[in-house]
């Protein structure tokens, strides 16, 4: 059901200075960046590196837009630090209902717009043992 760890998202404060840290102190570079009002974000993606299911891996920075949006009421909560982990599957939708079968909330009842045209599915971190779990379809099954 999943081919691999699509991305792993980061709550920060300061979208463009953690870009910034992640370039100097790692290498990585800004991929792609876009607002999603929907989930409430700003948010950077650092490709890591392709797999072979021709997907890649990215790390996902996350700054809130809004002060009701899950990422701000994390980072009220908890400072700065990992969200979000996400894997990659070739069909979110049946990966989500394969989850929901075995008695997991899935956070939407259908799956919601992602970044880089992807579909994503969010379930419930009470549900997966502390971790909130992200399922992203790419575009065309891979990216
Ligand atoms: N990781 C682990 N646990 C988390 C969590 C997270 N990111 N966010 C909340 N929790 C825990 C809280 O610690 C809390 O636990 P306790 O009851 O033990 O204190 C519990 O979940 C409920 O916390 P809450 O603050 O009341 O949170 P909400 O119920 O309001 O929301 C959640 C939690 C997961 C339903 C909400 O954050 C959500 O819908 N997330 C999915 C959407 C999202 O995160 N979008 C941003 C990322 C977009 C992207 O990746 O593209
Ligand atoms: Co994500």
């Amino acid at each position: 059901m999943f081919t691999r760890i699509d991305h792993v998202g980061i709550a920060c404060h300061d979208l463009d200075a953690t870009v910034d840290f992640y370039r100097r102190t790692y290498g990585l570079a800004l991929t792609h960046s876009e607002t999603n009002e929907e989930q409430g974000v700003r948010e950077a993606m650092l490709r890591v590196n392709g797999t072979d299911d021709g997907g890649a891996s990215y790390v996902q920075l996350l700054q809130p837009i809004s002060d009701d949006s899950p990422v701000a009421k994390f980072l009220e909560r908890n400072g700065e630090g990992v969200h979000h982990v996400a894997f990659g599957t070739p069909d979110v939708d049946s990966a989500a209902e394969s989850a929901r079968g075995r008695g997991v909330r899935v956070l939407s009842a259908e799956p919601r717009p992602g970044s880089m045209g992807s579909r994503i599915s969010f379930l419930h971190p009470k549900d997966c043992g502390g971790v909130l779990t992200e399922i992203v379809q790419g575009p065309d099954s891979t990216r």
